[in-house]
């Protein structure tokens, strides 16, 4: 066995400069700070040296690339060569070449890499591996682990918990919560999104909440509509939550019948707009329903549903579709269904878009939070979070403190389902009665 050592300024050098050196076959068996150069002890600089062997059976267990890839080069290959030839200057071949090579590039791009390389230390192996645990995107990965190796030093490394808190504050800094504006009343507030994720259960949990009454606020005038404009029944679901509240609820089907519904309740504070679709990947029907909602106005503010169990790819995919509705925030719902809410935090990332409630359950109205950030960190898996640490970072009091005393455990008359307290609900229903 052929054993060798290496020694770089970094970690990241010495890897780089073994794997020049001897290829895939390397196998590192450990690595160690120590100080290079100098003279005489003076102007020693911090390095890297690392130690391994060359593995025999390398070469046979080193994936071939995939065949197509192997095609596409053979072909801008043979397209190169034909270049040399008098059509060469032609603009076509040239167009041609670069759109192949193109394509062979998106092609290596979509290839799953993993964030964290074999050789990398165990600490971002571990971060890697406590990221991908939470379901984090393949790209939020790739980037955490990247600005990593950049911040840290190898000593820097051995400190596991103060990577774990840089990693949880960039996480914590990525997600953006949405800051409720003073808007003009009334209020209009649209929850668009695809089927079942429980927009209607929201608007409900909303309604119930602002019909009460907001911390030192007073209970305000509410009103639901509902868009049905495929006639599929969303009515009696959202009426019967209105008849326990007592909040009164418009169904209209026309962009006419909005406007006017809307001019109708002006004396009112806030109006609830909840939509209906069929398919969320129905176009034709989400530009109808987007069609209806510019009735609103310019004044409403449209925020977008999407489940906390969707998947990361299936999530981006529908921020992007709901774009041409111009919203505001996400809502966040079905938190409780899931543990692992790196999917949901790595899309919002990669789209910019900001987090305005997420709901944690089916009761109505005490499962739904304000989005915070402490709130979503504490819920990561496998990460100790320093709530105390992260709460005075984003400036956000813990809900419980929050509270007033007294009004823990109590009940609304007008809340119904299962009771028990939950913090957005206590807070407001609390400081109804107080
Ligand atoms: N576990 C859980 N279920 C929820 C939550 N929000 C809504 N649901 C349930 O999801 C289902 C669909 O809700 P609905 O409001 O009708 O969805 P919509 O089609 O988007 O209007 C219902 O069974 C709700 O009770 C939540 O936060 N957590
Ligand atoms: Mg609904």
């Amino acid at each position: 066995m052929q054993y060798f050592t290496e020694q770089a300024p970094s970690h990241r050098e010495a890897l780089e400069l073994v794997r020049a050196k001897y290829g895939e076959a390397a196998q590192i068996l450990s690595h160690r700070s120590i100080r290079m150069g100098g003279f005489m002890g003076l102007f020693a600089r911090e390095g890297v040296e690392v130690t391994g062997y060359l593995r025999p059976e390398a070469k046979a267990a080193k994936a071939p690339p995939p065949q197509d890839l192997e095609e596409e080069k053979r072909k801008i290959l043979t397209l190169t060569g034909a270049m040399t030839g008098a059509q060469a200057r032609s603009d076509q071949a040239l167009q041609q070449v670069l759109a192949e090579i193109q394509g062979l590039r998106d092609r290596l791009d979509q290839r799953p890499a993993a964030a964290a390389e074999a050789d990398d230390h165990e600490t971002l192996r571990r971060m890697d591996a406590l990221l991908a645990l939470n379901d984090f995107s393949e790209p939020f990965r790739r980037e955490t682990l990247a600005r990593l190796r950049r911040d840290f030093s190898i000593e820097g490394l051995e400190n596991a918990e103060e990577v774990e808190d840089a990693v949880l504050e960039w996480i914590g800094d990525s997600i953006q919560v949405w800051k409720e504006t003073e808007a003009k009343r009334p209020r209009v507030l649209a929850l668009v999104g695809p089927t079942g994720v429980g927009k209607t259960t929201t608007i409900a949990k909303l309604a119930a909440i602002y019909a009460v009454g907001m911390g030192a606020e007073r209970p305000r005038s509410v009103r639901m509509i509902t868009i049905d404009n495929y006639r599929i029944g969303a009515r009696q679901q959202i009426e019967t939550y209105g008849n326990i509240m007592g909040v009164p609820v418009s169904c209209v089907e026309t962009a006419d019948d909005l406007r006017k519904t809307i001019a109708f309740h002006s004396d009112a504070d806030l109006i609830l707009v909840d939509t209906v679709g069929k398919s969320p990947r129905d176009a034709v029907k989400l530009a109808e329903m987007q069609r209806i909602l510019a009735a609103c106005g310019t004044g409403a503010e449209t925020h977008l549903a999407l489940a906390a169990t969707t998947k990361a790819s299936d999530m981006v995919q529908a921020l992007r579709q709901f774009e041409p509705f111009d919203y505001k925030a996400v809502v966040l719902t079905k938190v409780d269904e899931t543990n692992r809410l790196g999917n949901a935090v790595s899309a919002l990332a990669e789209r910019r878009k900001s987090l305005s409630y997420i709901t944690t359950g089916q009761r109505v109205p005490q499962d739904i939070e304000r989005a915070r950030v402490t709130r979503l960190l504490m819920n990561l898996e496998g990460f100790r979070v320093d709530r105390a640490r992260f709460e005075e970072r984003y400036n956000e009091v813990s809900e419980e403190e929050s509270a007033p005393q007294e009004a823990r455990g109590r009940r609304s008359p007008r809340a119904y389902g299962e009771h028990q307290s939950t913090p957005l609900a206590e807070r407001q229903l609390g400081a109804d009665r107080s």
